[in-house]
């Protein structure tokens, strides 16, 4: 019988170990990966915001007003572009994103610290999903154990952000909540190798009407509400890409000689160069027409194809990828 409790206890703590996640920017254990880290290959060159209510109750009081969309676009410079309640921004980058090692892509919101409490911070709430097609998008499963009780009011109260996991706006300003293409490997529909489209929904976080947002396991999500305010809902201010392809014909210019011509192909799409990378040509669904695991010069034929457009994918031995957009007349 002893046994049988400890069993049960070392269970119940193991769950309780689990149910925690990365802290606040400054704190042992954080996440956060800062706006001037080199880790950041690009940023989102595309945003447009279908904007949210100022309170979703009152629709009457119309939609928040603070920014513009280009304010999502480029590097962290501490410019925001406000969603409102359940606003919607639609993030689009130069080159695709793609699943490598740890986190892909970095989400920057405006929050900040409890000034009395440095594991705390006024933060506002989305959800993000991705697309690799522009069409079909799925949500990162996310997770708020944030009470329900009581309501966190539009100001003076902080979060605690280990109870929150796959929301942006996890972490302070300058200071982006990682998302890593593993947690949707498997999805249907979706490349997590050809990431097209970021989609933010912003959080709303109302715990005691019929407008409050749920996550992955159903919960309410406690986020600061009302927020009826212009500068309303969550701030975006950058998307930083990771693993993000490179442009084969920029990347390549001053690196390994390598040379994909002519594009617009209509018969024969010639690759001459060197160095020990594999290359993958789809069509712009993904579907994979022809793959060759060591760099060698070569041509691919193109006479059998529709006219359209083709990616050219080259990968290295690190796993780092570079495109080609290929059209074919
Ligand atoms: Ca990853
Ligand atoms: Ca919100
Ligand atoms: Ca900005």
């Amino acid at each position: 019988m002893k046994i049988f409790i400890t069993i049960i206890l070392s269970l119940y703590s193991l769950t309780a170990a689990h149910a925690q996640y990365a802290p606040q920017v400054g704190v042992s254990g954080s996440t956060a990966i800062h706006a001037g880290s080199p880790s950041f290959h690009g940023w989102a060159t595309g945003c447009v915001v279908h904007r949210g209510y100022i309170d979703i109750a009152d629709p009457n009081a119309g939609l928040v007003t603070s920014g513009t969309d280009a304010n999502g676009i480029g590097s962290v410079d501490n410019s925001i572009i406000s969603l409102g309640d359940s606003g919607v921004a639609l993030l689009t980058f130069a080159t695709p994103i793609y699943n490598g090692p740890g986190a892909d892509f970095a989400v920057f919101e405006n929050g900040f610290l409890n000034p009395n409490d440095p594991e705390d911070a006024f933060l506002e709430l989305a959800f993000v999903e991705v697309s690799s097609n522009g069409v079909d998008f799925f949500r990162f499963p996310a997770h708020s154990l944030t009470s329900t009780s009581p309501q966190i009011p539009g100001a003076g109260v902080y979060m605690d952000a280990t109870l929150i996991n796959n929301l942006a706006g996890k972490y302070i300003s300058n200071n982006g909540t990682p998302f890593d293409l593993e947690d949707l490997v498997g999805t249907p529909n979706l490349d997590v190798n050809f990431i097209t489209h970021i989609r933010l929904v912003d959080v709303v976080g109302a715990v005691n009407g019929a407008y409050g947002s749920v996550d992955t396991a159903g919960n309410l999500i406690n986020d600061p509400y009302p927020t009826n305010f212009p500068i309303g809902g969550f701030d975006l201010d950058a998307v930083g890409a990771i693993h993000q392809f490179g442009l084969s014909a920029s990347s390549f210019a001053s690196g390994d000689p390598i040379a994909i011509y002519p594009n617009p192909v209509s018969d024969q799409l010639f690759i001459k160069g060197s160095g020990n990378y594999s290359l993958t040509l789809t069509d712009v669904t993904g579907r994979v027409l022809y793959i060759q695991k060591v760099m060698a010069n070569t041509s691919i034929e193109f006479n059998s194809y529709a006219s359209g457009i083709y990616y050219l994918q080259l990968q290295n031995e690190n796993g780092e990828k570079w495109l080609e957009k290929i059209v074919k007349q």
